[in-house]
């Protein structure tokens, strides 16, 4: 096999290991609550991010140095990053990848030639899985780097390009299933607006719905087991993404029926786009049954913006290890790391060194949320503050076998509510933090 990457296979080597090149925390079949940390984690690799990513910005062209890559969006290009692809996988040990159709195959000069672009990059793509036991995450159709994409896919004011876009996915569809991918990604790309003044926004939103339903008819038709995920973001590229945070997007899929055909996956850096933290679209999402795969990275606090950096804060992965467990699991979800080396960290190597280190950061926070779970004191601590729900007025208001006439008369009976206990956050933050480290 051609070598691209002068990097050996990545060893666990223990916390101890001072090696940047070996795993502290990442053990893969060390087990953790009775399972493998691999099954907990189920780590992917991002082929736009990882693969494609030239480290371009506003402000300058890309500067990283790939000696394999030419430069061209050719079909060949496309081929050799498979290799370059699956020997960066193996060698890092990470079970999954990501992609978007158009990271995979160029597109071509119409709809027939990027589909057929598409099916030989895939056909290299089953091989080496076959050949390496990687699978594939999830796929999706990438509805927001074309031009004609300009005024957003199914919300566009343009009806072409719904019909564009429908037949982008139903290919994209395809083709996931034939790599026997376990779930598929729909990212708002450039659904939303810049302007409400030049926007019909019921329309766009009803078209949203609809090219929604129609991905669902097609799945079922074609028997893609694979689940559907709604990725929210509030923001970037437009003004206003429809699919802005995990309860707007509940709202939207109950409104048009599809509560049951979509779960979330979760971006950490488009949470806090929307103003909230990773911790609370977990919750959120978590306790609906709606958490259903992770996209792993982190915003910078400085700066405005998708940073998409690699998710090395200890703090939030031992939040989203938490989240996880408490649902046990992300079933077939996983770790996506949506996440790029920075401009100035150009070198082939720094892709290892990025990758590694988000992957011991995630293992170390599986472990700090395993020993808070056993410890069992915040669980304790929280679960004391609801007490006053398991007996009494709490369980007749839970029940629902109470009404605004027998609450007025239990209050009446008894005047005045049971004190107020503090409700301690700084104790539960220094709790927290005793797990840290
Ligand atoms: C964009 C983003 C996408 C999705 C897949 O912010 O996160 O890469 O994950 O389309
Ligand atoms: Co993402």
């Amino acid at each position: 096999m051609t070598q691209f990457f002068d990097v050996p296979k990545i060893k666990y080597e223990g916390p101890s290991s001072k090696n940047p090149l070996a795993f502290r925390h990442y053990n893969a079949d060390e087990l953790v609550e009775g399972k493998p940390m691999k099954e907990h984690l189920r780590f992917a690799v991002a082929w736009w991010h990882t693969f494609c990513g030239t480290g371009s910005d506003p402000f300058g062209p890309g500067c990283a140095v790939r000696p394999w890559d030419d430069g061209s969006n050719s079909l060949e290009m496309a081929l050799k990053k498979v290799d370059v692809a699956f020997e960066f996988m193996e060698k890092l040990g990470v079970p999954f990848y990501c992609f978007h159709d158009r990271d995979v195959a160029p597109e071509g000069k119409d709809l027939k030639e990027s589909n057929k672009n598409l099916d030989t990059v895939v056909a290299k793509l089953k091989e080496a899985q076959d050949r390496t036991g990687i699978k594939l995450l999830w796929g999706t159709a990438n509805l927001f780097s074309n031009k004609r994409f300009v005024h957003g896919a199914s919300t566009s004011c343009n009806a072409d390009v719904f019909a564009y876009a429908a037949a982008q996915v139903k290919k994209a569809m395809e083709v996931t299933k034939e790599l026997g991918g376990v779930n598929y990604v729909f990212w708002g790309g450039r659904e939303g607006y810049m302007s409400l003044l030049n926007t019909q926004l019921r329309r766009e939103l009803d078209n949203l719905g609809r090219f929604l339903a129609m991905a669902v008819d097609y799945r079922n038709k074609i028997g893609l087991d694979a689940q559907f995920l709604i990725e929210p973001k509030p923001k970037e590229p437009t003004t206003h993404q429809y699919d802005s945070d995990c309860a707007a997007c509940m709202a939207f899929l109950k409104t048009y029926g599809l509560e049951k055909e979509f779960k979330f996956n979760i971006e950490t850096n488009h949470a806090t786009l929307a103003g909230h933290s990773m911790g609370h679209e977990l919750a959120y999402a978590s306790s609906y049954g709606m958490l259903g795969s992770i996209d792993a990275n982190r915003g910078d606090e400085l700066l405005g913006w998708d940073t998409d950096q690699f998710p090395t804060n200890l703090y939030t992965n031992a939040q989203v290890m938490l989240a996880v467990l408490g649902q046990g699991g992300l079933g077939r979800g996983g770790l996506n790391f949506d996440a790029k080396v920075r401009r100035d960290s150009f070198e082939p190597i720094d892709l290892f060194y990025a990758h590694i280190g988000a992957m011991d950061a995630f293992a170390h926070g599986l472990k700090i949320a395993a020993e808070i779970r056993k410890d069992g004191v915040l669980k304790e601590m929280t679960e004391k503050r609801y007490a006053s729900w398991e007996s009494g007025v709490g369980a007749q208001i839970s029940e629902g076998s109470a009404s605004f006439e027998t609450l007025e008369k239990y209050m009446l009976e008894k005047g005045e509510v049971t004190p107020n206990a503090s409700g301690r956050q700084e104790l539960f933050e220094a709790v927290f933090n005793r797990y840290i480290g």
